[in-house]
């Protein structure tokens, strides 16, 4: 998988790459990850992105110009699955799009920054709308990365255990149980019986009961929400 990303900021959204499990990825080439300045696509001697909006009010917003130039030259090159645009107002991201973004061979993330991209990209350019919650972030950047992260951990052989992605809270609409490691008592707390039991049946229905549990108590939106 290729995922590029195009930002006016890729300072900012650099690091979480070069770290742990999205590093190592990379280094197996299970996945290239590509950083994009819009900058270089600014148009005059300040290399300007943005601009002031018609019809007046605060803040700035991104040029279609420098973001089409640099998105085509990437779309000349290759076939993209889908060009993602994080923005607040775009439908919240969730272990489903990771499922199904985790299939496909190369994306576009474009990070929003100022006020937003002129919504003639959006009308022209864009496929997916993303948004990672209901609060508001300074830039896209952040967001691209935790989409990133989410589908870069599904690709096959990123993590070490190949079913460890298979019992993460989410993947089958319930939050993940309760997990304990040693000691088998620690201040006189008691890790539960069965764990201890062996028995893999006894141990992999309690699992499912507090699984259950956990979710109706803290989520009980998850049960009902059909896939
Ligand atoms: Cl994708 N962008 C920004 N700026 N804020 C957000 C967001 C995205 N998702 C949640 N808040």
């Amino acid at each position: 998988m290729r995922i590029d990303i195009v930002t006016v900021l890729p300072e900012l959204i650099r690091s979480p790459f070069e770290a742990s499990i999205l590093k190592r990825a990379q280094d197996k080439g299970l996945v290239e990850v590509h950083f994009h300045d819009l900058r270089e696509y600014g148009t005059g001697k300040h290399k300007q992105v943005d601009d002031y909006p018609f019809g007046g009010g605060a803040g700035m917003v991104m040029m279609p110009g420098p973001i089409f130039e640099c998105i085509e030259k990437l779309q000349s090159e290759r076939k993209y699955d889908e060009v993602i645009y994080m923005t607040p107002d775009g439908q919240t991201f969730n272990q489903r799009h990771a499922n199904s973004l985790s299939l496909v061979e190369n994306i576009i993330i474009l990070a929003g920054h100022y006020k937003g991209v002129d919504q003639r990209v959006r009308d022209h350019l864009i496929t997916l709308e993303l948004s990672i919650g209901d609060y508001v972030l300074s830039g896209g950047e952040l967001a691209a990365a935790v989409v990133s992260d989410a589908i870069i951990r599904l690709l096959p052989g990123v993590l070490n255990d190949e079913t460890s992605a298979l019992t993460d809270s989410f993947q089958d609409n319930l939050l993940a149980p309760p997990v304990y490691t040693r000691p088998a008592e620690f201040r006189g707390w008691e890790v539960p019986d069965v764990l201890k039991s062996g028995h893999f049946e006894k141990i992999e229905e309690w699992r499912h009961e507090q699984a259950m549990e956990r979710t109706k108590e803290r989520r009980p939106d998850l049960l009902n929400d059909k896939k």
